[in-house]
């Protein structure tokens, strides 16, 4: 008989989901949800023909060169920045990851945690725990309209336009947008979006936020100097990655109000945040949960799980991020 081939299910998942897997593999899981340092990750992968990983696995050419079996990482994520999508082609290793089933739901919590940020949601609700709400007052936390404003968005993919449908056909927004190709006439017509150069989009967003994937042409792509072509009226919205912002400028200009106010779910070194952040008023943070929620976690880690069982069966997988090393070696 021949032996079933082995996989890592590196983080805690949904068990139900993890059964699926057994079906087909020897699964090797972590309910206890250990977060591996690189060392431990080349030891579980050990003997592994795949892996179901999440973005806070880094799949680079070390731990694949220490695990030269491993023919498929599936990631439980949309973005990719974790893997070495390079290493994965020279060693003729497949990833893929998790689009799609997460677009409406991130797209909410971006919209969210831009109105949150214009409206001064969390900063109000700290001083009203503090116990320092005695009076009403004409300009207590008077924040900027979110309906009829501006909308700037940084990458415009599935993402970005979701949330352009929102403020577009939802709110009454002009939507502007930057991206490294123009969407085409019928995808901007719906939501009278102007395609902008990223100068344009910093100095006339009233609402900037951030969509774009992390890469290093996108590493800081929003830093000081971006910043203070900002309106000193607008917000920022980081739901990209950490990393596309330079949190320790944002945290400068923030202090200085050289902008009126951010939002982010994501951080440069999360879950370690700049220390600024945490003492500045003017910011409304979360721990990277745009797509945190019950049916969307089990879609992409369904989605996942899907990959995983396609790849190491010599099914087609549904969502490949590098399909050109298709079909997989046996
Ligand atoms: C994940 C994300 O929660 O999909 C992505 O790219 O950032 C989030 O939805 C995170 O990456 C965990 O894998």
């Amino acid at each position: 008989m021949t032996r079933r081939p082995a996989v890592l299910v590196a983080r805690a998942v949904f068990g139900d989901i993890v059964d699926r897997l057994r079906v087909h593999f020897d699964v090797e899981d972590n309910p206890a949800d250990r977060i591996f340092s690189k060392a431990e990750l080349i030891e579980h992968l050990q003997g592994k023909a795949g892996a179901f990983i999440t973005g806070s696995e880094r799949i680079d050419a070390e731990v694949l060169a220490a695990n030269p079996q491993l023919r498929a990482v599936c990631n439980m994520a949309v973005g990719y920045n974790n893997i070495d999508i390079d290493a994965c082609n020279a060693r003729g290793v497949l990833a893929t990851n998790t689009p799609d089933v997460l677009t409406e739901t991130t797209a909410d919590f971006g919209f969210a945690l831009m109105m949150a940020t214009a409206r001064r949601m969390a900063e109000s609700e700290h001083f009203l725990r503090r116990g320092e709400w005695t009076r009403w007052s004409y300009d207590m936390f008077t924040g900027s309209d979110v309906h009829g404003a501006t909308l700037g968005i940084l990458g415009m993919g599935r993402i970005g336009q979701a949330i352009a449908r929102r403020g577009a056909l939802g709110f009454g927004m002009k939507v502007i947008y930057h991206n490294r190709s123009r969407l085409a006439p019928e995808q901007e017509a719906p939501l009278g979006a102007r395609y902008v150069s990223k100068e344009e989009l910093l100095r006339t967003a009233d609402h900037l936020v951030l969509v774009v994937p992390y890469s290093a042409a996108s590493h800081h792509a929003i830093g000081a100097a971006e910043i203070a072509q900002m309106k000193p009226t607008a917000t920022l919205t980081n739901i990209a990655r950490g990393g596309v912002v330079d949190d320790a400028a944002l945290a400068a200009a923030l202090r200085a109000r050289t902008i009126a106010a951010a939002g982010l779910d994501v951080f440069e070194g999360e879950p370690k945040l700049h220390p600024d952040l945490l003492t500045v008023p003017n910011v409304v943070l979360t721990p990277h949960i745009a797509s945190a929620t019950v049916a969307t976690r089990r879609a992409m880690a369904d989605l996942a799980v899907d990959n995983l069982i396609a790849a190491l069966t010599g099914a087609a997988p549904p969502t490949p991020v590098n399909p050109q090393v298709l079909p997989l070696k046996a």
